[in-house]
């Protein structure tokens, strides 16, 4: 197995500075934030290297904390056509950074709370067409695109997720399943790896159930069976992407990652 770790636990640090604490707490991939500002040609070659000296991978292109915390400047889905063209773009840049950072792999995440979504049959269509125009460039590249579900979004559930997936029929667009956000909708783990079809990615996390705040996984609501059920069906489905951790907020981050690192690898053993 490989652990990875979205550096969104580093946010407020330069991306060197992400990389460095992210190797320091003993991970194998990290997954690059998407901000334009961040990878202009020049500071991608100065994070290629410090990836190399590091020797990390780049094992995705995250545009969740880019697109979530944008404040509505890129969204696939958006009622506005230059909205929606801007991230289309955005994301065809996404394939470019990521060919350059040599991963396949990028994640969107659906930024519309489904409570402000009038006509949500409309939302979808956009969604979809955004899609297809995103995932035909990628696909030239060889990089495929996953959605993240995230409550309360447009793509709110991962059964949801597994629906579109299905209903756009695009050969290189899947699913990222965060187990914290499972636990939020109340969707059981197991079964919904096994109802995956295209699984791109997984991210691990923890909450108390009503609140997306990333905990560790030994604190929250999401007993530690269910990671282990969860687990399971990645093995049984032979899933061979990175085990991503993805917490926020930590007081200690060093201690508690190493914590969640050996959490994972003791259930991955005996799972
Ligand atoms: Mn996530």
């Amino acid at each position: 197995m490989k652990i990875g770790i979205n550096t969104v636990t580093f946010l407020k640090e330069k991306p060197e500075k992400r990389l460095e604490l992210s190797k320091e707490a003993g991970f194998e991939g990290v997954e690059i934030l998407a901000y334009p500002e961040e990878l202009t040609l020049e500071r991608r070659s100065e994070m290629k290297n410090h990836l190399r000296r590091l020797n990390l991978e780049a094992m995705m292109i995250a545009t969740g904390p880019p697109i979530a915390l944008g404040g509505g400047k890129f969204c696939l889905e958006s009622p506005d056509k230059a909205v929606r063209e801007r991230t289309v773009q955005y994301v065809k840049d996404c394939v470019d950074w990521a060919t350059d950072f040599r991963t396949d792999n990028i994640y969107l995440v659906t930024p519309t709370n489904r409570s402000d979504i009038p006509d949500s049959a409309k939302a979808v269509e956009w969604l979809r067409d955004s899609l297809t125009k995103a995932c035909d460039y990628a696909k030239s590249a060889g990089v495929k695109i996953c959605i993240e579900h995230s409550p309360g979004k447009l793509v709110g559930e991962a059964r949801y997720l597994n629906q579109l997936i299905k209903e756009c029929k695009i050969e290189n667009f899947g699913a990222l399943i965060d187990i914290g956000h499972l636990n939020m909708t109340r969707e059981d783990a197991m079964d919904t790896i096994m109802k995956t079809d295209r699984l791109y990615h997984v991210h691990f996390d923890n909450n108390d159930g009503k609140n997306d705040i990333h905990t560790p996984l030994d604190v929250g609501t999401l007993p530690m069976s269910e990671v282990v059920k969860f687990v399971k069906a990645l093995k049984q489905k032979r899933y061979d992407g990175y085990y991503s951790v993805e917490l926020l907020n930590l007081q200690n981050p060093i201690k508690t990652l190493k914590e969640n690192i050996a959490i994972l690898k003791d259930i991955y053993e005996n799972a």
